[in-house]
């Protein structure tokens, strides 16, 4: 079935030109399944309202990191929009747009411009958002800044004030897939969700008729599934970095058990390389968190450098992180990485990176 946001997105992309001047509209650096939906279904309402000539709704990162946010990648299928169509920083040269005087920028899912950005902020014209306002953008400029649940609720809120003749399948479940996964379904327990979000989702639902729960259930699978993605994806979906006394260290967060990792992928220390070598790590870490049957915690580290390696690990193996040394038997490479079961579960990767300070200090 021929989507309109679908073929919107498709031919945005098509007249993509830094001679014209566009409305870009654009979602946070994380680029969360928020930023994203709110950009591309913010765009979506300004162009056919004729509020904007050229809108394009940009995905503020690389679009070869898109398949990592899997809940993003479930509910843009679910809502018939094809990844290729979207329009990610890649794609568009907006130094070259904001050089020629093109440039207008509307920000969504956030207030203050990303650091790697700011050179652009001159170019904000509208802000909507709802993070605490840093009050850093242009004056007099046009904003909506709210404390609600979800961005997603600003933009339906549009959509039902001005746009109910848009509001077809795709949009409707972008939206209210949007606003339930952020705020775990409307929970109040929660404390995400504000009478905005609530009214805006059930507005959605009664017009749509989109069964609620079936929506919710299947997004928040989808958002801890990673059964898609290989090693290098996975070491680099939820990852941080320090520079700890002169040594790069590297922490990717994984959602599975070690063990199923390595029968998954025996080549798994060609991954690490990779990633050590793209990121110019000394020490790259795995810190895997699962919850079946109950929560367990592992930690594989990884040091090609023998020297530092057997210090390391045994400073490790000595601290109250509870390691236990798991089998590598089977993995090619198995003399440069450890994996352990860490029986201490108070230990998070923000508990561990004071550790490893110390270590290299
Ligand atoms: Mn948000």
């Amino acid at each position: 079935m021929e989507r309109v946001l679908n073929k919107f997105l498709q031919d945005v992309k098509s007249g993509l030109d830094t001679d014209k001047k566009m409305t870009v509209v654009l979602g946070n650096e994380a680029a969360d399944l928020d930023s994203m939906a709110s950009a591309v279904t913010y765009a979506y309402f300004l162009k056919s309202k004729g509020f904007a000539e050229n809108p394009v709704p940009v995905i503020n990162i690389p679009i070869n990191d898109f398949k990592l946010r899997t809940e993003a990648v479930f509910l843009f299928k679910e809502a018939g929009v094809d990844p290729a169509n979207l329009i990610s920083v890649d794609d568009i040269d907006l130094n070259a747009l904001y050089g020629k005087g093109n440039l207008e920028l509307i920000l969504t899912d956030h207030n203050k411009i990303g650091a790697h950005q700011e050179k652009f902020k001159d170019a904000i014209v509208a802000i909507l958002d709802h993070h605490a306002d840093d009050g850093d953008y242009p004056p007099g400029i046009e904003t909506d800044i709210r404390p609600v649940g979800s961005a997603c609720t600003l933009v339906a809120e549009r959509y039902l004030e001005k746009g109910n003749d848009l509001l077809d399948d795709s949009v409707a479940t972008l939206l209210l897939g949007t606003i339930l996964l952020d705020t775990v379904n409307l929970d109040i327990q929660a404390g995400r969700v504000k009478p905005e979000d609530e009214k805006a989702a059930l507005a959605l639902i009664e017009k749509k008729g989109i069964d609620r729960e079936g929506l919710f259930e299947k997004l928040q699978f989808e958002k801890f599934n990673v059964s898609s993605l290989g090693s290098y994806d996975l070491l680099r979906k939820d990852y941080k970095e320090w520079n700890l006394g002169g040594k790069m260290c590297g922490i990717g967060s994984v959602l599975m058990p070690v063990n199923d990792w390595f029968k998954k992928d025996p080549d798994i220390v060609a991954s690490f390389e990779k990633y050590r070598r793209e990121r110019s790590l000394d020490v790259l870490l795995a810190m895997n968190a699962f919850t079946e049957p109950e929560f367990t915690r592992n930690l594989v580290v990884y040091v090609p450098d023998s020297g530092l390696r057997e210090k390391l690990v045994s400073f490790l193996e000595r601290s109250d992180l509870g390691l236990e040394r798991l089998d590598t038997a089977g993995i090619k490479g198995a003399e440069k990485i450890d994996a352990y079961n860490q029986k201490n579960l108070g230990v998070s990767r923000k508990k561990l990176q004071p550790l490893l300070k110390e270590f290299f200090a």
